[in-house]
C-alpha cells in the first residue's frame, strides 16, 4: 500500500501543490508515496495543474481501514452444478470450512459448509435427483450408454419389482436404478422415463441400447451393485440443492472494518463471503483476519489538525508532517518528523526541503512549488510573507523563466473568476470553522478581483449567510471578500452582536463595509476577532 501525502479538506493551491511537490520529494527518497486531495480542487488549481501538465491528484475520502485492506482468504468459488460428493472432497482435499457456491459470472449464489452437507444428507429428500449427467458419471464412475440430455430433475425409484407390478405406474418423471434385468429394463424404456442406472457394470445387450435411443432415454452403467449405488446417488445431487441462501452475512470489499469488526464480533459464523460492487465473491474473511490489521500510512502537509485533515485519520499512521499553520490538536505514539515554520506557505518550505537533500527539481514541480507560494502569500501581499518565500520563488523561476508579475495575475484573474458560481458554492469554495472562546465561528474567505459581481449579488448573499449562521448555531459568521489588488477585505457577516464586528475591524457594523488592510484570516481576522471576544468580556 503507497503511503498518501494530503493537505487539508477544501485544498487550496498551496495544499495541493504541496502534497504533489512533497511526494515527488519523497519518492525520489525511495519511498512510493500517492499526492491526493481530500475534496475537488479550485479553479487556480486547476488552472496550474493544467498549466503545468499534472495530472489531478487523486481524490482520498477517507483513510480507514477497509476490508479490502486486510490481508483475508482470496478464494474461487464453486459452480452450482459441482456435486455434493465433489464438494465434500474438495473440502476434504483443502481443508476448507466453507466453501462459496457461484454463478457463471461468479456471482455469490449461496455458501455451504460441512454442517450443512451432513445436514443435507440426513434432512434431504432422498427419493429427488436433482443432478448433471457428468456428476454422476463422475461420482458414481459409471459409463455412458445413452445420452438424451445433460441434467435430470426427477423422482429416484429402485426396480425390485416383478416387472408386471410396475406397468403403468412409471413415466418421463422417473430415474430409475436397477440391475441386469432385461424384462424390468424393457418395461422402463416402454414408460419413457429420464434416466435408467443400470448397476453391475455387466455388458447391456445392443438392442436394449437402440431401444433406449430410440425412445429417448439415457442410459447409464456403473460398476457398483444396487444398494451401493442407492446409497450414493443423494451426494450427486447439486450443491445449489443443499446450500445456505438466505441469512448469510457478506461483507462488501469497501466496508469499514470498525463496522464489520462489531458483527463479526456479535454473529458465531466461522467464515463470511466478501464481495465486489457486482456481487462477485472475492474469498472468505474471519476473526483472525481483523485481528491486528495493517494501517494506512499517512504524510500530512499544509495542516496538522483533525478537523481540517481526512477522515478516519485516528485510525492511520502519520509518519511526517510539513506545515506553516498553528501547532494543531494531532498527537502521535511514535516520534515522527514534524517540520513547520512560519513562511508564507508550506510549498516554501518543501522547496527548501529539496535544496537540504539536493535533490533537482524539474520543471513541473518547480512551476507548481512557485504557484504555490505566489498562492498562499498572495503574491508577497500577505503578512505571513517571509524572505524566505520570496527567495524560493527567486530560486524556483530560474528554472522556469516565467515573467511572474503577469504569472501570477493570470492565476489569480482564473483562479478569482466567480462566473457561473452560485453563492453556497463560493461561500464553501474556502470555508473554515473556528472556536473562539466558545464562540462557534465561520469564516468564509473568497478572493477575487471582480468585486462587482459579488456586489450586483449582495443581498442573495447576506441571505444565505443568515441562513447557515442559523441552521449551524454560528455566534459568528463572516464572509470575507478579499481584493487583492486593494489590500483589503468586504465583508458580510451574521453576529449576535454587531458590535463585536465593528470592534474587531474598527469599521462601521455594515455590511459589505471595506476593511483596509485584512487580507488573511488565518493571522488578522481570527486574533481581531479573538482580541474584541476577550474585550467585550
Ligand atoms: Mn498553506
Amino acid at each position: 500500500m503507497p503511503i498518501f501525502v494530503f493537505g487539508h479538506k477544501n485544498p487550496d493551491t498551496d495544499s495541493v501543490a504541496s502534497a504533489i511537490a512533497f511526494s515527488h520529494f519523497k519518492n525520489n527518497l525511495g519511498l512510493s508515496t500517492i499526492p491526493c486531495v481530500l475534496g475537488e480542487i479550485n479553479k487556480e488549481t486547476e488552472y496550474i495543474l493544467n498549466y503545468f501538465n499534472l495530472p489531478k491528484p487523486e481524490l482520498l475520502e477517507n483513510i480507514k481501514v477497509q476490508v479490502k485492506d486486510l490481508t483475508y482468504n482470496f478464494d474461487e468459488g464453486i459452480s452450482q452444478n459441482s456435486s455434493i460428493l465433489s464438494v465434500y472432497k474438495l473440502m476434504e482435499n483443502k481443508d476448507l470450512q466453507t466453501v462459496a457456491v457461484v454463478d457463471e459470472d461468479n456471482k455469490l449464489k449461496g455458501i455451504i459448509s460441512m454442517k450443512d452437507i451432513a445436514m443435507g444428507l440426513i434432512k434431504g429428500d432422498y427419493y429427488h435427483l436433482n443432478a448433471s449427467l457428468s456428476s454422476l458419471a463422475r461420482d458414481l464412475k459409471g459409463h455412458v450408454l445413452t445420452k438424451t440430455k445433460d441434467h435430470f430433475d426427477g423422482k429416484i425409484s429402485v426396480m425390485a419389482y416383478y416387472y408386471k407390478s410396475i406397468s403403468g405406474v412409471l413415466g418421463g418423471d422417473d430415474i430409475i436404478i436397477v440391475g441386469d434385468r432385461y424384462d424390468v429394463i424393457e418395461e422402463v424404456l416402454g414408460a419413457r422415463v429420464q434416466l435408467i442406472i443400470i448397476t453391475g457394470g455387466k455388458p447391456i445387450p445392443e438392442k436394449y441400447i437402440q431401444l433406449a435411443e430410440t425412445k429417448g432415454v439415457t442410459m447409464l452403467s456403473v460398476p457398483w451393485d444396487t444398494y451401493y449405488t442407492a446409497k450414493i446417488i443423494n451426494q450427486c445431487n447439486n450443491v445449489s440443492t443443499i446450500m445456505r441462501k438466505k441469512k448469510i452475512i457478506r461483507f462488501h470489499e469497501d466496508d469499514y472494518l470498525e463496522e464489520i469488526k462489531e458483527e463479526i464480533i456479535n454473529t458465531h459464523f466461522r467464515n463470511y463471503p466478501v464481495i465486489d460492487d457486482y456481487g462477485r465473491f472475492l474469498g472468505f474473511i474471519n476473526k483472525k483476519h481483523i485481528l491486528s490489521p495493517e494501517r494506512k500510512q499517512a504524510i500530512l502537509v499544509d495542516h496538522n489538525e483533525y478537523s481540517q485533515s481526512v477522515k478516519g485519520l485516528e485510525e492511520a499512521e502519520i509518519l511526517e508532517i510539513v506545515d506553516h499553520h498553528k501547532l494543531g490538536d494531532i498527537s502521535t505514539s511514535m516520534p515522527i518528523n514534524f517540520r513547520n515554520l512560519a513562511v508564507g506557505s508550506t510549498c516554501t518550505i518543501v522547496y527548501w526541503m529539496f535544496r537540504e537533500e539536493d535533490i533537482h527539481i524539474e520543471y513541473k514541480i518547480a512551476g507548481i512549488l512557485m504557484a504555490g507560494i505566489l498562492s498562499d502569500t498572495l503574491f508577497f501581499r500577505s503578512p505571513t510573507t517571509t524572505p524566505m518565500d520570496r527567495r524560493a520563488v527567486e530560486e524556483l523561476n530560474k528554472i522556469l523563466n516565467l515573467d511572474i508579475q503577469s504569472f501570477a495575475m493570470d492565476m489569480f484573474k482564473t483562479g478569482t473568476s466567480l462566473e457561473g458560481q452560485g453563492i453556497e458554492e463560493i461561500f464553501y469554495s474556502d470555508f473554515k470553522e473556528f472556536n473562539l472562546e466558545n464562540h462557534k465561528t465561520g469564516v468564509s474567505q473568497v478572493f477575487t478581483l471582480d468585486i462587482e459581481d459579488v456586489f450586483n449579488r449582495k443581498e442573495s448573499f447576506i441571505e444565505f449567510i443568515k441562513s447557515i449562521h442559523k441552521n449551524n448555531n454560528y455566534d459568528i459568521t463572516l464572509l470575507l471578500i478579499t481584493d487583492i489588488l486593494n489590500e483589503g477585505s468586504y465583508i458580510l457577516f451574521q453576529s449576535k452582536n454587531t458590535h463585536l464586528i465593528s470592534s474587531a475591524f474598527n469599521v462601521k457594523g455594515e455590511q459589505g463595509v471595506f476593511v483596509d488592510g485584512i487580507v488573511s484570516r488565518k493571522k488578522q481576522v481570527i486574533p481581531r476577532l479573538l482580541e474584541a471576544i476577550h474585550f467585550m468580556k
